[in-house]
């Protein structure tokens, strides 16, 4: 089956091709159609990953798609899914040291916080959207550190860990990350469905 990934975010294409199942190909949809808009203003990871699905279901191909973002507990769940939103157009360090400085004075017992996927399936012939989350709970570091990964990976301590996904990079980030939770439940749940036609 090849199916195209809804995104503008080639690390996403990269994290999520490491986990193909044997027989399943992926590409990204604007290799088969021009780029559309998309306004993400659903209240949940789920709805914005929803809108990404239905800007392109009628291409009429099996599709993918994932909204996500970093949910900072002592921030009251800031900045969610506002997380590529969050400082648009400024670079990640520049956000990453912002939101540092909103968590001065916070102690690590109390930075807790996680990283949530919600991953969608678009099966065009019977046109039905499945869909899975996945989450990766953790803490806020107190600095910035690592260059692995993307977005906010190098302020992100995995629970059980103490480095960051930053420093840890794919060999970790790939077995126990949001996305590679998300994506592995997805994908045994969409090759079960092509078993049983
Ligand atoms: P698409 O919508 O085009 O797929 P995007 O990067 O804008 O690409 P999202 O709307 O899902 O993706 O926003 C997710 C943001 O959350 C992303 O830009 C990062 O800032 C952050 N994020 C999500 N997953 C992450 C990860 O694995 N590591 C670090 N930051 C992540």
């Amino acid at each position: 089956m090849k199916a195209y990934l809804v995104s503008s975010n080639p690390h996403k294409l990269d994290e999520i091709s490491m986990l193909l199942p044997e027989g399943f190909e992926l590409d990204i949809i604007t290799s088969i159609a021009p780029e559309r808009e998309i306004v993400e203003d659903a209240k949940t990871f789920y709805g914005n990953s929803l809108i990404k699905i239905e800007a392109y279901r009628s291409c009429g191909v099996p599709l993918l798609a994932d909204d996500s973002g970093l949910v900072i507990d002592a921030l009251d769940g800031f900045p969610g899914i506002a997380s590529a939103r969050f400082m648009e157009g400024s670079p990640y360090s520049d956000k990453m040291r912002e939101l540092l400085i909103r968590l001065e004075g916070i102690r690590e017992s109390e930075r807790t916080a996680r990283f949530v996927c919600a991953a969608l399936f678009y099966n065009p012939c019977d046109n039905s959207i499945i869909g899975v989350e996945g989450k990766v709970e953790g803490t806020i570091a107190f600095e910035i550190s690592g260059k692995e990964g993307f977005g906010y990976d190098p302020i992100f301590i995995p629970l059980g860990y103490d480095r960051t996904f930053g420093e840890l990079g794919y060999p970790v980030k790939s077995r126990l990350s949001h996305r590679a939770r998300a994506f592995t439940h997805l994908l045994s749940l969409v090759s079960l469905c092509s078993v049983r036609g």
